[in-house]
């Protein structure tokens, strides 16, 4: 399963934008830091609009989009690393994280207070940036005194502590291919992807994207699109219309956060009971596709078929397009394309 971890100052309104983003169970909000203690977790659907026609043109009644998990944990602030607030021991939540949202306040409300004497997103995007580059050091030293840890992979850590305390995220240090995966596998926070989220005023919703550092960076209103997430979906169409907007944030967070994790998506039709959406990392093949599907695949693959799931629709379903000659064969070693539907067959009954 995909997952997400949201990271911030305290006050930023990470557990605000997870009850955006979750329909159940709930996290706790409060205008004071450190509301959240125990991580909150919460899975959600990838909105696909793709998988719903492949169900209607295959005529399968049930439906099962790719799912991500958030994990909301609590706030960071300068010193979490040697214990400063709650942030730093809750931060090993996140290690296993695909992708970090980073959620930075833009809210003004006076009730709510903040950290620092002011709201200043560059300057708190940084200090978070900091507190996750000296967890990565403290747990850099940690590997280093471990008995198990080899002199090679000594070398290799101590190249990484270096560039850490010289300010340089693990996602910016060039080394080998092959320390690289010596590297990834200790789960460097530094080293996964950030999403930039600002959390912006309710009253700011239809004003232009906020900046930091010169780039555009996605504008949330949590507090609002959390209010709306409470209502019926008819409702909720409804207030955005009213409002002149045609979706809400939260699907769009949703989708940019599943497209900055870089997946591909492949769909099955197995049977023609369920049409499910399952993520796959760039350039795998059939057999890691397969894998995902069931690890016995993998040893009773025999082949795949494929096709395009929009050439698969408009030739009105599989077995048309197959009719059609559009459904190729392939062996383990197909490179899997996104939106492929696939099939596979495999030795066992
Ligand atoms: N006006 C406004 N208030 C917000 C917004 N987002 C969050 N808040 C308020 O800010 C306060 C803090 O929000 P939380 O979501 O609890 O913040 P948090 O980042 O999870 O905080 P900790 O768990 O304490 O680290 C709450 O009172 C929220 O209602 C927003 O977009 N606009
Ligand atoms: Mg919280």
């Amino acid at each position: 399963m995909l997952k997400i971890g949201i990271v911030g100052l305290p006050n930023a309104g990470k557990s605000t934008l997870f009850n955006a983003l979750v329909t159940k169970p709930k996290a706790g909000v409060a205008p004071h830091p450190f509301t959240t203690i125990d991580k909150n977790i919460g899975v959600v659907e990838v909105a696909d609009d793709r998988l719903f026609q492949l169900a209607k043109v295959e005529n399968i009644g049930k439906v099962t989009p790719v799912s991500i998990t958030f994990i909301d944990i609590a706030g960071l602030i300068k010193g979490a690393h040697q214990g400063e607030g709650l942030g730093n021991q809750f931060l090993h939540h996140i290690r296993e994280v695909d992708l970090i949202l980073h959620v930075v306040r833009f809210f003004k409300n006076e009730k709510v207070p903040h950290v620092h004497p002011q709201i200043d997103p560059e300057e708190d995007v940084t200090i978070v940036n900091e507190e996750l580059l000296l967890a990565d050091l403290h747990s850099l030293e940690r590997y280093l005194q471990k008995d198990k840890t080899t002199p090679e992979e000594r070398t290799v850590i101590r190249i990484v502590i270096n560039k850490l305390n010289q300010g340089i995220p693990a996602s910016e240090i060039k080394i080998a291919d092959k320390d690289m995966e010596f590297i990834k596998a200790l789960n460097l926070l530094t080293l996964k992807k950030q999403l930039l989220i600002a959390n912006i005023d309710e009253d700011e919703i239809i004003s232009p994207a906020k900046k930091i550092s010169g780039s555009n960076i996605f504008s949330i209103s949590a507090k609002f699109e959390a209010d709306l997430n409470e209502y019926k979906w008819v409702e909720q169409q409804k207030i955005l219309k009213d409002l002149g907007l045609k979706r809400t944030a939260r699907d769009q967070v949703v989708k940019a956060s599943y497209q900055a994790l870089d997946n591909i998506t492949f769909y099955t039709i197995a049977k023609r009971k369920e049409a499910k959406a399952w993520p796959l990392t760039r350039n795998s093949k059939a057999i890691q596709a397969a894998g995902k599907v069931h690890t016995d695949f993998i040893k009773h693959f025999i082949k795949v078929e494929a096709i395009n799931s929009d050439e698969l629709i408009s030739f009105g379903g599989w077995h048309k397009a197959h009719e059609a000659g559009k459904i190729l064969a392939y062996g383990r070693d197909y490179q899997v394309k996104d939106k492929d539907v696939l099939e596979f067959k495999v030795g066992i009954k």
